[in-house]
C-alpha cells in the first residue's frame, strides 16, 4: 500500500506530539535517532578528516523515504536548531550520520556541539520551530558508567525499536547489532 508522503508526515507528528518527552516510548516514530557515540576511542570510526569524533546515527523506520530538510539536531533544548541537515532524504529504512565534533567548518554533516560522556548530555532532534520529533537523555549523574567505555556506542536493540542500550559493537550509519545490556540508562 502507498501511503502519500504528507499522510505520513501528518500521522508522524501526532505520534510525535503525543510523545513528548521523546524516550523511546513510541516505537511508531518515522525518523528516530537510533544511535550515538560520545565516548570515541582511537581504533574507532572517523570522519572524512581522519577525526575520531562523536557521531549520532538517524534512522528512517517509514515505509518511504522521508526528506531532513526541515530537520535540526541539537544538544540544548534552549537552542533547538544549532544544527540544521542538508536538503536531502532518508530512504525508508535507511541511515543517516552527522558527526558530533563541533567542527561545522568540515562540512555539511558536521554538527557544531560535541557529546559530553562525562557530564551526560541530550541529543534533540526537532521538526520545524520547535516540535521536538525524538529526544535522548544519556547518562545522567547516576548513570551507567560502562556505557562511558571509549569506542562504544549506544543505541536501539534494533533499528527503530524502543528499547536501548549499550550496542555489542558500534555500527555508524548501518543496521544496530544488539545491545549488550537491558536497560536505557
Ligand atoms: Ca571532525
Ligand atoms: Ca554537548
Ligand atoms: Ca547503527
Amino acid at each position: 500500500m502507498k501511503i502519500p508522503l504528507n499522510i505520513l508526515l501528518a500521522a508522524a507528528a501526532l505520534l510525535y506530539t503525543c510523545s513528548p518527552t521523546g524516550t523511546g516510548d513510541d516505537g511508531n516514530r518515522l525518523i528516530v535517532i537510533n544511535e550515538f557515540m560520545s565516548a570515541s576511542s582511537d581504533d574507532g570510526p572517523t570522519d572524512e578528516h581522519g577525526d575520531t569524533d562523536d557521531w549520532i546515527e538517524l534512522y528512517n523506520n517509514g515505509e518511504n523515504e522521508i526528506s531532513v530538510a526541515d530537520l535540526y539536531l541539537s544538544d540544548d533544548s534552549l537552542q533547538l536548531h544549532a544544527y540544521s541537515f542538508p536538503d536531502t532524504v532518508i530512504a525508508s529504512g535507511g541511515f543517516l550520520l552527522v558527526w558530533a565534533d563541533d567542527e561545522p567548518l568540515e562540512g555539511k554533516w558536521h554538527a557544531p556541539f560535541q557529546l559530553s560522556w562525562q557530564n551526560g548530555d541530550e541529543i534533540i532532534l526537532t521538526k520545524g520551530r520547535d516540535r521536538i520529533v525524538d529526544r535522548y537523555r544519556f547518562f545522567p549523574e547516576n548513570g551507567n558508567p560502562t556505557a562511558r567505555v571509549p569506542g562504544t556506542s549506544f543505541g536501539r536493540a534494533g533499528d527503530g525499536d524502543t528499547l536501548w542500550g549499550q550496542q555489542t559493537e558500534p555500527s555508524p550509519g548501518a543496521p544496530n547489532r544488539g545491545i549488550r545490556e537491558w536497560r536505557t540508562d
